[in-house]
């Protein structure tokens, strides 16, 4: 049949036109008879794309003509198959296609092949070590856990990681807590009169009023026209006008007002409570006898810089309200007019300097 499928072919050639045409047409004329013998390899070359060295053919029509050789698939159709990114057989190396790896490194290279775990390892690789809350890399932002912060705002919402202030802070580091007067604090206040004159009956002092009250009240202060309460209280020692000016005012929390009169030589003390956002005292009492002349303390803040003071002492200088003109403790009254701003009596300086009548402390007890 080779032999015949030549001749006819060089037959075919001479006289037909289509010389393939009538090969197809012997082909086809043989379908479906058993397949003829041979073969599409021949030592190191093939027959592929033609007819074999026997009676079946090598080319890509065979399978339509029914006269393929045996091996066609084997020695012409095996296509290479692609090469994939597996370790199928490769375990212990590296992929077929080169693009990944099989072996002991390549986890900790980030290179194994997708199925490395599945194809060469028994156990399943080790899990992803945990996302750390730490601030490390991540400062200004969220961990890499996404557990805790790492930004400026983590102290305020209080979600920062435990290691914010040692990565992200260490040049910055976090103002120390603020002092405050958050709770309310107890004091009690001394006045130590030293007063001890020789020329002048009876000295005594009224009792002391005054309030607890905030930043932006005065009650009086030097350079300030007495209010009436503060004029009664200078001439008079009744702490009743003042007691009621005060509690008439927005900013003060509280009146303060001791026992009296007291002697002079003397020490009078009182107790009270004090609130942070009314922090301020203010405290006075007359010098008695005088015409407009008394002692005190105006707008100390009991609260610091560190939180409730501790104790603070004052030297208890005469002041005179400017309410009466009198010059000698036992003077009569003569008004002063126009009425005159508070100020330090000057009457009341030795060798250059104020002289007190007395001291007054402020002493935390709560
Ligand atoms: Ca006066």
């Amino acid at each position: 049949m080779k032999n015949s499928k030549y001749i006819l072919l060089a037959v075919l050639v001479a006289g037909l036109t289509s010389c393939q045409t009538q090969i197809e047409n012997e082909r086809t004329e043989r379908i479906g008879s058993e397949l003829e013998a041979g073969s599409c390899q021949s030592g190191a070359d093939d027959f592929c794309g033609g007819p074999s060295d026997g009676d079946c053919w090598c080319d890509d029509k065979c399978a339509g003509f029914g006269d393929c050789c045996a091996d066609i698939d084997e020695v012409c159709n095996a296509t290479a198959p692609p090469a994939t990114n597996s370790c199928v057989a490769s375990c212990g190396g590296q992929s077929a296609s080169g693009n990944c790896y099989c072996d002991d490194q390549c986890a900790e290279f980030g290179d194994c092949c997708s199925d490395f775990a599945a194809v060469c390892t028994s156990t399943p690789p080790p899990p992803p070590p945990p996302a750390s809350d730490s601030c490390v890399a991540s400062c200004g932002g969220q961990s890499a856990s996404g557990n805790c912060y790492c930004d400026d705002q983590c102290s305020g919402f209080g979600d920062c990681c435990g290691d914010y202030t040692a990565v992200c802070d260490s040049t910055n580091p976090p103002p120390p807590p603020v002092a405050n007067c958050d709770q309310d604090a107890r004091y009690r206040v001394t006045a130590n009169f030293t007063w001890n004159p020789s020329n002048v009956p009876n000295p005594h002092w009224s009792p002391l009023i005054g309030a607890t009250h905030n930043a932006g009240v005065t009650i009086w202060d030097t350079g300030v026209i007495a209010s009436n309460g503060v004029k009664v209280m200078a001439e008079t020692g009744s702490p009743a006008p003042l007691a009621a000016e005060i509690q008439s005012l927005n900013g003060a929390n509280q009146v303060l007002q001791g026992s009296g009169p007291v002697d002079s030589p003397g020490v009078t003390s009182l107790e009270f409570d004090i609130q942070g956002n009314f922090s301020v005292v203010t405290l006075s009492t007359m010098v008695a006898p005088s015409p407009d002349w008394f002692v005190g303390v105006s707008g100390l803040d009991l609260c610091g810089a560190n939180g409730w003071i501790d104790s603070v002492n004052a030297d208890l200088r005469v002041l005179d309200a400017g309410t009466d003109s009198g010059t000698f403790y036992t003077s009569a009254n003569a008004v002063t007019s126009p009425q005159q701003p508070i100020e330090f009596h000057q009457g009341f300086v030795v060798n250059g300097q104020p002289f007190p009548l007395g001291s007054i402390t402020f002493q935390r007890i709560q």
